[in-house]
């Protein structure tokens, strides 16, 4: 193989928290994007470190606003004309979303992908809730694709979700108010065999399933779900298509699974590229 003809990956960004043990945040992303063959652009928004004291709680620290511009600022001028897809993970405080929104909205987007994390374990209930109302204000109408799992899917449709027709409600509910594509996912907390998501893009229903590997959730499922959507989508596949690539991607990495000395397991993105190779 020349070097000089290896063709240029595309460029793709996340603006997520780090989770230092690796199975989530941004290390998942760029684990992922990584495996998926494009080329992955990070700015910090948070720092989380479990507590194996306390229940494994997350200890959050944010990124000063200002340290979080400067990184936005540094990646869009360095691509811009080849930057137009975006993941958003997690954002952490009401002052984040405004700093990621002004960013945002300095260029156009071809793909906006809204992975809207609501809830970390650690923070302050009424900051939480100021952190929930401001995605939904300020993000939520930016993103292109959105990928809300059981808890944030009831929190953005305000329906109780117990089986795949409430999924499949709920996604077209969040589609009406954010105009995006949603892969709305069940996960291990819909009761079956099978982990159900369901797609939705206005036109389009695809319901995802895949045999349940154990019960219990794996720690980077979500952001490399999304991250997954977002590498497809900045190769130019259809939002469709993204999402039954990430699904396939996700459910060898859960397989693949990297266990530790914490209470749940890490997903493994090699896992797919294992699943291939064999
Ligand atoms: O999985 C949600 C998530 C996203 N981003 C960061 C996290 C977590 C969960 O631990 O720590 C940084």
């Amino acid at each position: 193989m020349s070097f000089e003809t290896a063709p240029r990956p595309a460029i793709t960004l996340t603006i997520a928290g780090s989770e230092a043990t690796g199975g989530a945040g941004a290390q998942a992303d760029l684990k992922t994007f990584q495996e998926l063959g494009v080329y992955g652009i990070t700015a910090l928004t948070c720092i989380v470190s479990f507590d194996p004291k306390d229940n494994w709680n997350h200890r959050f620290v944010p990124v000063d606003a200002g340290v979080i511009a400067d990184q936005l600022e540094a990646i869009q001028t360095c691509y811009a004309g080849s930057l137009d897809t975006v993941k958003i993970g997690m954002l952490g405080s009401p002052t984040t979303i405004s700093t990621v929104r002004s960013a945002l909205q300095n260029q156009d987007w071809k793909n906006v992908v809204l992975d809207p994390v609501l809830i970390c374990k650690g923070q302050e209930p009424g900051h939480a809730l100021d952190t929930d109302q401001a995605l939904k204000a300020e993000i939520l109408p930016l993103a292109t694709f959105v990928t809300p799992n059981h808890f944030e899917a009831e929190s953005l449709s305000g329906i109780t979700i117990t089986s795949v027709e409430d999924l499949t409600e709920a996604a077209r509910i969040i589609h009406e108010i954010s105009g995006a594509a949603v892969l709305a996912k069940g996960g291990v907390r819909i009761a079956g065999p099978d982990a159900v998501d369901v797609y939705y893009d206005g036109t389009v229903t695809e319901i995802l399933s895949a045999p349940k590997v154990g019960e219990v959730a794996v720690s980077g499922a979500g952001c490399s779900l999304a991250a997954a959507i977002t590498a497809e989508l900045a190769k130019g596949t259809t939002p469709l298509e993204a999402a039954r690539t990430a699904k396939a991607f996700v459910t060898a990495g859960i397989a693949a699974r990297v266990s530790s000395n914490a209470p749940f397991d890490a997903l493994w993105q090699g896992g797919a590229r294992a699943a291939v190779s064999a």
